[in-house]
């Protein structure tokens, strides 16, 4: 009688609509932001590199939608990407990276952040060099040779000139690596190479500095290299036609 009940109630569970809203997207992968933001592109390169499939959320960055409490639950600093995979949600496009590719590992390019602790302290050690060191100058003159024209705004020369000689001193550093090895961690295309991509895009088309990398032999040739890598195009073909924004 008890078992004829419970079967009843089973039977009837299994009849009741789904609702989809609470089951999780099996196996994708969430990435909030606009594929033409550094960082979100960052990201996607390397999910893309992976071979995982993601799914991109649109996040309005001029409309300040990355500023609104619900987003600021995911991201408190209100900023792009914020990235979902699983239980875990993770910011820091660099943190999120080295997280892709330490749960992927076994799939798309697995030797993007190295197969051992020596290969793997390499790539960290120029990925922090990109963080540290590449990334600081080359912000400033994004902005000031890219942004601040199009807000109406003075251009800063010794700002410009300060950090063109900065950024000079970091990419003479990469000249004489990449005269010793074709990639900076060795001798495979990995997190470190890629990490450079987004910044360096805007650097070379959207503030014509690319003499920068072409006046420098091995980095003109690294940059070749790396900028025409078919994910990388992919990354530029989603930044060309971005996933409509919501209404
Ligand atoms: N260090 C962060 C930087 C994130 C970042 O600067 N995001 C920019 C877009 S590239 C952003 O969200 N800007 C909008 C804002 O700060 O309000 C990362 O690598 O994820």
């Amino acid at each position: 009688m008890v078992e004829n009940e419970t079967q009843k109630q089973t039977e009837q569970e299994r009849s009741k609509p789904i609702n989809l809203s609470i089951l999780p997207m099996a196996s994708t992968v969430k990435v909030y932001g606009p594929p033409n933001s550094a960082a979100v592109s960052r990201v996607l390169a390397c999910l893309l590199e992976k071979d995982v499939q993601f799914q991109l959320i649109p996040i309005n960055l001029v409309r300040g939608e990355q500023k609104k409490p619900d987003y600021l639950k995911l991201q408190p600093f209100g900023q792009v990407p914020v990235f979902q995979d699983e239980s875990i949600t993770l910011f820091e496009s660099r943190a999120i990276c080295r997280y892709i590719c330490d749960k992927y590992t076994n799939q798309g390019n697995k030797r993007l952040f190295g197969t051992n602790p020596l290969e793997k302290a390499s790539i960290d050690q120029w990925l922090e060099v990109e963080g540290q060191n590449f990334n600081p100058p080359t912000s400033v003159l994004v902005f000031q040779l890219a942004f601040v024209p199009r807000m109406k705004i003075q251009q800063d020369e010794n700002l410009i000139k300060q950090n063109e000689e900065k950024l000079g001193k970091v990419l003479d550093v990469y000249e004489n690596r990449l005269g010793e090895s074709r990639y900076l961690a060795g001798d495979e295309f990995t997190l470190a190479d890629l990490s450079h991509l987004p910044m360096s895009r805007y650097l070379v088309n959207a503030c014509g500095r690319g003499e920068l990398f072409t006046s420098r032999k091995n980095v003109g040739r690294w940059w070749d290299e790396i900028s025409t890598r078919e994910t990388w195009k992919k990354v530029n073909e989603m930044q060309n036609s971005p996933p409509r924004q919501n209404a």
